[in-house]
């Protein structure tokens, strides 16, 4: 039976609403085959206050090399890197690899404030791994962090971003308009045009994992053979059908609802495209 595949290489979240687990979970309710790549994990150990467990290069290499080796994969998705040296690796085996699908999401800090990339980290993720992708997914902060700019604010500050970050090498920019104020408005930029994929703001708290699981919907959509665009628009009805039937558990911030899209409700979202 023919069956799409993908790779996560990126942190495993013991509380399952990110990194890893929300990964495989948006794989399987998209119909694609996932495999991981573990890099670290992310739990806190309240005996000792340690929270993030980095696993060893030659561990990480092994999980990639097994996967790709015995599995192959028609896209592959980067997560949680956590070192210079993860980063460094990983857009290595990345060029060695055949594929050609890759979605880069430049993970830095978690909903529930762990650091998640080291400071020194941020000149390989800009100058080695970026230029490999096919569509990278900062959110605002991280875009920010990205151009080492003040805060962006409005949908023009995420073009402008958007437009410099396209400047580092990656085929597409994703900025996530989470943060804005009023409609939750992404802008996508492929070097000639914008696309502004438009859902409504949901109030909740409830969105641990939320970037994750929007990244690996895009990965799962490419590795399927949809064109950037298109796997942007699915995923962007994917996530905000996660947030809007997000979950609330014993504590914190909780996980977007991986079950939810396609079956609570219709959701929509709209599409405008502008030419420079
Ligand atoms: O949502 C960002 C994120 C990514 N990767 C891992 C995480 C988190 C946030 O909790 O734990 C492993």
């Amino acid at each position: 039976m023919m069956m799409y595949r993908a790779l996560s290489i990126a942190g495993s979240a013991a509380r399952g609403g990110a990194g890893i687990q929300a990964d495989l979970k948006t794989f399987q309710e998209l119909d694609v085959f996932g495999m991981t790549a573990v890099t670290a994990i992310v739990a806190d150990n309240p005996r000792t206050g340690q929270g993030i467990f980095p696993q060893s290069i030659d561990a990480i290499e092994a999980q990639v090399y097994t996967s790709l080796r015995d599995i192959g994969a028609d896209a592959i998705k980067t997560g949680m890197l956590f070192t210079e040296e993860i980063i460094t690796k990983t857009a290595e085996w990345i060029q060695q690899s055949d594929v050609t699908n890759i979605v880069v999401d430049p993970v830095m800090i978690g909903k529930m404030g762990s650091a998640l990339l080291k400071t020194d980290a941020m000149e390989a993720m800009k100058n080695k791994l970026l230029p490999l992708a096919t569509i990278i997914t900062p959110n605002m902060p991280e875009a920010a962090q990205l151009l080492e700019v003040d805060a962006l604010e409005t949908v023009e500050d995420l073009k402008k971003a958007a437009v410099e970050l396209r400047l580092l090498g990656p085929k597409y920019v994703l900025i996530k308009g989470g943060r804005l104020e009023g409609p939750a408005i992404d802008v996508l930029y492929d070097g000639c045009q914008f696309y502004l994929f438009e859902a409504p703001r949901i109030e909740t708290i409830h969105t641990n994992g939320a970037g994750c699981t929007y990244s690996a919907a895009i990965a799962a959509e490419l590795a399927k053979g949809q064109s950037v665009p298109d796997a942007v628009e699915k995923a962007k009805k994917f996530i905000t059908a996660g947030i809007r039937h997000s979950l609330e558990f014993k504590h914190g911030v909780g996980p977007t609802n991986h079950f939810a899209f396609g079956k609570y409700d219709e959701t929509g979202c709209t599409v405008i495209i502008e030419t420079m």
